[in-house]
């Protein structure tokens, strides 16, 4: 049996909280100037900086526990596309020993629903304009005005901004009580390898390991580079989360912020702030390749992209490369792996690589009855480590077909490990998923609501891959009922 290892040594991890992990004094901030901006609104310039962000989170957290009564534990869910305060709210709800459920700002009422209730969410936070939707649904589930709050600085239908419930002291950290190696600090959702959205715990443990495997798998010659990161990621999804929010503060490398993608903004930050590196996803890579667009503007001060959450062909990859002569790097991570598991690095990879293994990580990779392989055989990927999920909120049917006895987490996904290249490659996906443009789409969603229709008998929905757009496009096939079918029939 093979148990593949990172070639990187491993790393240990602290048994801290995530607040105190990222706001205490490390390599980096103890050595740059935490007064200039570190998040920066693209669209207004507004900015805050790193002493700002801790200011604001630590008289925040004191807040939530004082002015709102927020408990240790409690689970607070957050809709917002990204906000200039958004790493202030996560912060001091970590501050103030509270859970964090991010999600979709682009959910359908159905999905607010379904997490909010799932995972028992206390309290909420989100924008103006998510209002409406929101409030029908926790109306509904009794959750009362008094604890839906609001980034922004108006009051709206009895919710208030949460700057307002501010403390007038700041939080003492190290916090005390908090068991960085069990405490959830992250409730993300995913539907995993089948079925509708899980609630992924995702504890402060898993991601001190993903900043320290991050930090530690990079080549440490090198000189020192003032990198300017574009972020247009969601701050709810893991990709994001990781890169945009946790890894950057940590590191204290500015982030300049989008609301949403969009191409011609995206260009117009690059030049304006001299991006260095942005996370992005196959549909923005070849957007970038190919649209005239890009092709306006100077993207010369890019010497790094991260490219992951879908495959990316050899000739995608190319193509790009002819438009920005940046520094590709692939990476392969899961929200239950909190991020990146396997990424070719700075150093980057052969094309079509996914890299190699973060530090602390295990993996094996075994057949359909479970049979261990070995070097250059397909097979689905099983993990361990400590940024490994500790599992999924309230389902114990889930753990138990997600992992095995012996503690590896099933993916779903196939791949193999090179032996020519030492690389790992994703060939397949097993589970029932649909990436749209990097986004999850649970198959079983959509067949749910086409089942809701009267005309449909039964109906089974399918991700095809669209090359042009680098991306996977659900397809439903449906049986109609047979009065429907026979009308259709009739039909000239
Ligand atoms: N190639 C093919 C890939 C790849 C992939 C993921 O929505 P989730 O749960 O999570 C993500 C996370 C992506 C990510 C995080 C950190 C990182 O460094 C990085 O690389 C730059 C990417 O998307 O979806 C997880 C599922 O997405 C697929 C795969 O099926 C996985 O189970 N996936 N990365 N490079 N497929």
């Amino acid at each position: 049996m093979v148990i593949y290892r990172s070639t990187v040594p491993s790393v240990p991890i602290p048994n801290i909280d995530l607040f105190s992990f990222i706001l205490g004094s490390n390599e980096y901030n103890q050595t740059k100037d935490l007064n200039t901006p570190l998040a920066i609104e693209g669209e207004t310039g507004k900015s805050l900086s790193w002493n700002d962000i801790r200011e604001q989170s630590s008289l925040l957290a004191t807040g939530w526990t004082q002015n709102v009564g927020l408990k240790q534990g409690d689970i607070v869910a957050v809709f917002a596309p990204n906000q200039l305060d958004h790493s202030v709210l996560y912060l001091s709800l970590l501050g103030a020993k509270c859970t964090i459920s991010p999600g979709n700002p682009a959910y359908t009422e159905a999905e607010f629903e379904h997490q909010i209730a799932n995972s028992q969410s206390t309290a909420l936070v989100t924008v103006p304009g998510l209002l409406p939707v929101i409030l029908k649904i926790t109306d509904k589930l009794g959750l009362p005005r008094s604890r839906i709050f609001l980034f922004g600085d108006k009051q709206v239908d009895g919710c208030r901004p949460f700057n307002s419930i501010k403390g007038n002291v700041m939080v003492q950290y190290p916090l005390q009580g908090v068991d960085g190696y069990n405490d959830t600090a992250f409730l993300s959702y995913s539907s995993g390898t089948t079925g509708l959205a899980k609630g992924v715990m995702l504890t402060h443990k898993n991601f001190i390991a993903q900043i320290l495997q991050t930090v530690q798998a990079e080549p440490k010659d090198e000189e020192p580079v003032h990198d300017v990161i574009l972020g247009f990621l969601p701050f709810y999804h893991i990709y994001g989360l990781t890169s945009l929010i946790f890894n950057a503060y940590y590191k204290v490398t500015p982030v300049v912020i989008m609301a949403r993608y969009d191409l011609e903004l995206l260009c117009q930050l690059v030049e304006k702030h001299k991006v260095t590196m942005a996370s992005i996803v196959p549909p923005v890579a070849v957007h970038l390749a190919k649209s005239p667009i890009a092709a306006k503007y100077d993207m010369s001060s890019i010497r790094l992209l991260g490219c992951g959450a879908a495959p990316l062909s050899k000739e995608h990859i190319e193509s790009l490369a002819k438009r920005i002569p940046a520094k590709l790097v692939q990476g392969y991570g899961m929200t239950e792996t909190t991020s990146g598991v396997i990424s070719q690095g700075l150093q980057g990879g052969v094309a079509g690589s996914i890299g190699i293994l973060s530090p602390n990580i295990e993996c094996k990779i075994v057949n359909e009855h479970g049979k261990e392989l070995g070097d250059d055989e397909e097979g689905e990927f099983l993990f361990r480590g400590p940024s490994i999920m500790k599992g999924y909120f309230n389902n114990d049917k889930a753990n138990a077909e997600t992992f095995t006895l012996d503690g590896w987490m099933r993916t779903g996904d196939v791949g193999k490990f090179d032996t020519k290249s030492g690389e790992f490659f994703i060939l397949d996906r097993i589970k029932e998923l649909i990436k749209y443009k990097g986004f999850q789409v649970a198959p079983a969603e959509l067949e749910a609501i086409l089942m809701g229709l009267d005309i449909v008998a039964d109906c089974c929905v399918v991700g095809l891959y669209d090359e042009s757009q680098a991306t996977e496009i659900p397809r439903a096939y449906v049986v109609l009922q047979p009065t429907v079918e026979a009308k259709i029939r009739k039909c000239p």
